[in-house]
């Protein structure tokens, strides 16, 4: 088997329901293998944009296993974080039976706990999966707000493989990096990705990528070859689409957009309200032309 890469560009997965509301594992499987076609390197699943806080443990099961079954050559993370922390520790087992790459966390969130606490939350489900772990900041959703002197302390340790930074903070990325240079750093807002390699990313996870994962797979080549220009007209070009969605929802506006170019992806879950009908003919007049 040859060695997963871990750099370039991973499509946070988004979770189609059926009409039952049930995980749609047809369309799972279009949407991975739609992705696979526009050049990702990977996937990153059951994260924020799929929905994992609205799934079932079984749910989050089938979606893992759906993935790997469609994209076994992939480099495949599963966001195996809960509120639950027991929980966590079985999906982080399951993921080294299906055979993951890796897995991530959000940081364990509702209750304020201390580092101390949330530090033990990640070192043990590392040990507990055997698998490199990726620490998932996300400060606004978790309200747990990292500096480099926390994220050194998994850094610095052989089991953590990096960080998703879903932060605006560039300097806080450019330190991961600077100070852990072998340790991967992806960024998380699509629609900063230009700025984020500039100061450091080595790839990115994000949920526009499930539609237009192309338009970042071109970037992130431009980069590499120097030619910024280029590279920013692209992101230009998503940026106005990112607005866009900003303005109608972002996840229950995806799901329209793929729905709309032939994956049925379903509504977000309640208490995600549906897509109305307005928002369907912004998707089909603004959107889709943009893309
Ligand atoms: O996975 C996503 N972050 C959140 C990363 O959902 C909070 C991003 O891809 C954003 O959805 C995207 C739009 O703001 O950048």
């Amino acid at each position: 088997m040859t060695e997963k890469r871990f750099d370039g560009i991973f499509t946070a997965l988004l979770t189609p329901f059926d009409k039952n509301d049930d995980i749609n594992v047809d369309s799972l499987k279009k949407l991975v293998r739609f992705n696979l076609d526009m050049g990702v390197r990977g996937f990153y699943v059951t994260g924020s944009t799929g929905e994992a806080f609205l799934l079932s443990t079984d749910e989050r099961k089938l979606v893992m296993e759906t993935v790997k079954d469609a994209a076994p050559d992939a480099t495949l993370i599963a966001h195996i974080g809960s509120v639950n922390a027991k929980e966590a520790g079985t999906l982080a087992k399951y993921a080294k039976e299906l055979g993951y790459d890796a897995i991530s966390s959000v940081a364990p969130f509702y209750y304020k706990y201390s580092f101390a606490e949330i530090k033990d939350y990640y070192f043990r489900l590392a040990d507990t999966a055997g698998l490199p772990m990726l620490v998932y900041h996300i400060p606004t959703f978790s309200g747990v707000n990292m500096g480099i002197s926390e994220m050194s302390q998994f850094l610095s340790d052989d089991r953590f493989m990096g960080i998703k930074y879903t932060s605006n903070d560039f300097f806080t990325l450019e330190q991961c990096k600077a100070s852990f240079p072998d340790k991967i750093v992806y960024n998380g807002f699509d629609e900063m990705f230009l700025a984020g390699l500039s100061m450091g990313a080595d790839g990115a996870i994000g949920s526009t990528y499930n539609f237009m994962a192309d338009k970042f797979v071109k970037i992130n080549e431009l980069f590499g070859a120097d030619r910024l220009h280029e590279a920013q007209a692209i992101q230009k070009n998503a940026n106005e689409i990112i607005t866009a969605l900003c303005k109608i929802g972002v996840m229950p506006a995806e799901k329209e957009i793929l729905t709309q170019l032939g994956i049925p992806m379903g509504d977000c879950r309640h208490p995600f309200s549906p897509v109305s009908d307005e928002v369907k003919e912004i998707v089909k007049k603004d959107i889709i032309p943009l893309i």
